[in-house]
């Protein structure tokens, strides 16, 4: 287990619904430090960036790329111990009819489009991920106060 980053997007359903906060303190409290967050609509050649790769072809794809870029979004670069794997526990499959009650999209979706979070799934994902929705000088560095509890030596 090593320290990572990883991209979020909290997807339109979860702006529109007001659960901002609620789902960046599920990361925070975790744990996990934001390092990058930004609101914003995606043009479409950067939903398509981001989800062409593993997705184009299938049948959901279009549902998926109309459904991303109708509306604001928030991104957010994560960090942490284990952050990739972690914050896909957090997330809840992506089924959330499967998701596990605690999870996010377990306790605040019914349905497989509108599952209210992405998160990048492996190292490769996340440094592709975050190079399209941050650039360097978005990504911050800095301390936690509570590090020396949360890592202790
Ligand atoms: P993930 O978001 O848990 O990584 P992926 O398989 O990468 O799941 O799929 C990306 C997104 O595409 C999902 O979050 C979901 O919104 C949508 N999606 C995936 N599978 C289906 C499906 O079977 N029907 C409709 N939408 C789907
Ligand atoms: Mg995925």
């Amino acid at each position: 287990m090593e320290t990572e980053q990883t991209l979020v997007l909290i997807k339109p359903d979860g702006v529109q619904r007001g659960l901002i906060g609620e789902i960046v303190a599920r990361y925070e409290r975790k744990g996990l430090k934001i390092i990058g967050m930004k609101l914003l609509q995606l043009p479409l050649a950067t939903a398509e960036a981001l989800y062409a790769v593993h997705h184009r072809g299938k049948p959901f794809y279009e549902t998926l790329m109309r459904f991303i870029t109708s509306a604001p979004l928030v991104a957010l670069a994560v960090e942490g111990r284990d952050a990739i794997g972690v914050v896909r526990t957090l997330n809840g499959a992506t089924e959330p009819l499967e998701a596990r009650p605690g999870s996010i999209r377990g306790d605040f979706s019914l349905n497989v489009t509108h599952n209210v979070v992405h998160a990048s799934d492996s190292a490769e994902t996340a440094r592709r991920e975050l190079r399209i929705l941050f650039a360097p000088d978005e990504l911050y560095v800095y301390r936690r106060i509570d590090e020396a509890v949360l890592h202790p030596q």
